[in-house]
């Protein structure tokens, strides 16, 4: 196996990317960590499953970026996670500093990496990747929504009793409570989703979407999501990995597309070998779009606070 995958911040969601990834057999996975000893026990804990799953897989846990070299993909998760009743901007500038330390350090030693970012606020720290790195917007992409329209799927699913695999939603727009599920593109198994439920459980399950990492928080009482979002990453490192032009909601850099501009933002993305290959641009209805442009007002302000 040729490819190798970077995950900075091997806490929860990085250190179960990693073991999602590993399953996969997509490539070998240097885990990075500032906590001293805790990447290597984990790197060699998941190298001990991989006897047992039959998958040839390096894993290598380390303090040291030097670890990072040679990567094809980087993704991001190191930061401070949300603690119950704090919002995902309070972690703006603590984690500004993180990711882009993160970005330039393994820039270094992955001259042609992609970055996938999944630190919070995610649509921000996408930004700083990409001014830190001084890459093109093909090369950073962020995950957010792939785990957000996956919780409208669950959701969907489990008030219809129907097979998640029959289940397709669409969530853009920022990775915050203004996040826009997309009913009319959603469908099950080929008919529109609002066929089949009474509008006020649609109504429902698109407010507990908007709030499904807000719900997750509560539970865990410490720390938040981690399954799902890996799982994302996952994904998208497999689409990019066999440039299988997969389309997918992720948070790109946005150059006029659905009118917007100079932010990151969740839009249906083609990823393949190059990273982002296209952007999909879906025709709005008025509601719709002012839906988006309210959240992307969000993102906005948010990025602005940046001062990059
Ligand atoms: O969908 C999404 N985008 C998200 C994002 C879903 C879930 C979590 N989301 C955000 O990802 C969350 O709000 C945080 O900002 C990150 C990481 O969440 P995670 O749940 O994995 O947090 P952990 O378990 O605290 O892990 C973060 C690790 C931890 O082990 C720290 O020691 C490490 O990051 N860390 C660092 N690693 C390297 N370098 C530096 N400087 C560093 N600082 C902290």
């Amino acid at each position: 196996m040729s490819h190798k995958i970077t995950i900075v911040g091997a806490g929860m969601t990085g250190a179960t990317a990693a073991h999602w990834l590993a399953e996969r057999e997509l490539a070998h996975i240097a885990l990075i960590d500032v906590v001293e000893g805790m990447p290597q026990g984990k790197a060699l804990d998941l190298f001990q499953a991989m006897p047992v799953i039959g998958k040839d897989v390096k894993i290598e846990g380390s303090n040291d970026y030097a670890a990072s070299e040679g990567s094809d993909i980087v993704v991001i998760t190191a930061g401070l996670p949300r603690k119950p009743g704090m919002s995902r901007d309070d972690l703006l500038s603590t984690n500004a500093d993180i990711v882009k330390k993160a970005t330039e350090e393994t820039l270094k030693r992955s001259p042609n990496a992609i970055y996938i970012i999944l630190t919070n606020p995610l649509d921000a720290m996408c930004y700083v990747a990409m001014k830190a790195g001084g890459l093109p917007r093909e090369r950073v992409i962020g995950q957010a929504g792939i785990l957000d329209s996956a919780r409208m799927r669950a959701f969907v699913a489990m008030e219809l009793g129907v097979s998640v695999e029959n289940i397709f939603c669409y969530v853009l727009g920022g990775h915050g409570d203004s996040m826009v599920p997309l009913t009319r593109h959603s469908n099950v198994a080929g008919v529109p989703l609002n066929e089949t439920m009474p509008a006020e459980r649609l109504a429902a399950i698109v407010d507990r979407t908007r709030k499904g990492g807000g719900e997750i928080v509560a539970l865990l009482k410490s720390g938040s999501a981690f399954y799902a979002p890996s799982v994302a990453v996952a994904q998208m490192a497999e689409a990019i990995l066999k440039d299988k032009q997969l389309i997918a909601p992720c948070a790109v850099y946005m150059n006029g597309e659905y009118g917007l501009k100079d932010i990151f933002f969740g839009v249906p993305a083609q990823l393949g070998r190059k990273g982002l290959e296209k952007v999909v641009e879906y025709t709005l209805n008025a509601e719709e779009k002012a839906m988006l442009d309210n959240s992307a007002a969000e993102v906005r302000e948010l990025t602005a606070a940046l001062k990059l």
